[in-house]
């Protein structure tokens, strides 16, 4: 059972170049939280940031909401990253034909192929969705990138059942470009088995709850033990507390702790 592994022994385990550095990253750095940096002010998404960098393995973007955007912020949000060691996935969710994503990746203004690790996309269109990010990058350039596929939402009345969860799992682990899969977006362990992907799980909160927009939260304990989430993403939770750091800290410490607990027992 994959949740019953280290995150160690599944970076031995890991297809793609960036799922294994990932794995490493948040076993020597002690972290399995994400934070959706979903603000729309530059400047803003680089201080929190900079804030929560320390505690984070990973840092989800909505690059189109930012007001601002520039090169410049995506040369900080860069230097930031390597500087506390974290990743950056933009949050794109792909979701047209090869062509069409393969320029939305690398193309317009946010010529996302260039910084982004790691992005999402749904696998409505199949599997040509991965071979059109692919063909974004050059033949190298694939072992830097990494996609994570999504098979669940968290959203309340979401469309996806049980066939489409099953067939999402196949584009993830089986064909030629499996290697481009770092992980599955998903609700449950039982989505997929391979222990060489990710599970990444928004919806995280510490007081479980909704939002007014559909939106469902489940606690850092229950999204990673019963959950089988690998990496925990947090917005809300973080983004409105009163002091960012702290938060950031304590869903870090709490995510941590609930996989430690996970794979001892
Ligand atoms: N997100 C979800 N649920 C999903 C998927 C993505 O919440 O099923 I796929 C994104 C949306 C937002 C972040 O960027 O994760 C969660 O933010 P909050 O913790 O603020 O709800």
């Amino acid at each position: 059972q994959r949740t019953k592994l280290t995150y160690e022994s599944r970076a031995n385990l890991a297809k793609s170049a960036v799922a294994k550095r990932l794995f490493n990253l948040m076993a020597s750095k002690q972290t399995n939280l994400c934070l959706a940096a979903d603000l729309t002010k530059a400047d803003d998404i680089l201080n929190v940031a900079d804030k929560c960098g320390p505690y984070i393995c990973l840092l989800k973007t909505h690059v189109d909401i930012v007001e601002d955007f520039s090169e410049g912020f995506i040369t900080n949000l860069q230097s930031l990253a390597k500087r506390h060691n974290f990743l950056l996935m933009e949050d794109r969710k792909f979701a047209d034909i090869g062509n069409t994503v393969s320029l939305q990746y690398a193309k317009g203004i946010y010529k996302i192929s260039g910084w982004a690790d790691l992005v999402t996309a749904h696998t409505l269109p199949g599997r040509s969705i991965l071979q059109g990010l692919k063909a974004a990058l050059g033949p190298d350039a694939s072992k830097e990138r990494g996609v994570f596929l999504l098979a669940e939402m968290s959203a309340s009345g979401n469309l996806i059942d049980d066939k489409y969860k099953e067939n999402s799992n196949k584009i993830a682990t089986e064909g030629a470009d499996v290697d481009f899969v770092a992980g599955v977006v998903c609700q449950s362990s039982k989505t997929f088995a391979f222990p060489g992907l990710l599970q990444l799980t928004p919806g995280v909160k510490i007081d479980e709850s909704v939002d007014k927009l559909g939106q469902q939260y489940q606690t850092p304990e229950h999204v990673v033990q019963e959950r089988g989430a690998d990496i925990g993403v947090v917005g809300r939770g973080i983004l409105q507390a009163t002091n960012v750091e702290q938060a950031a800290q304590t869903y870090r410490d709490r995510l941590w702790a609930a996989y430690k607990d996970r794979v001892a027992k």
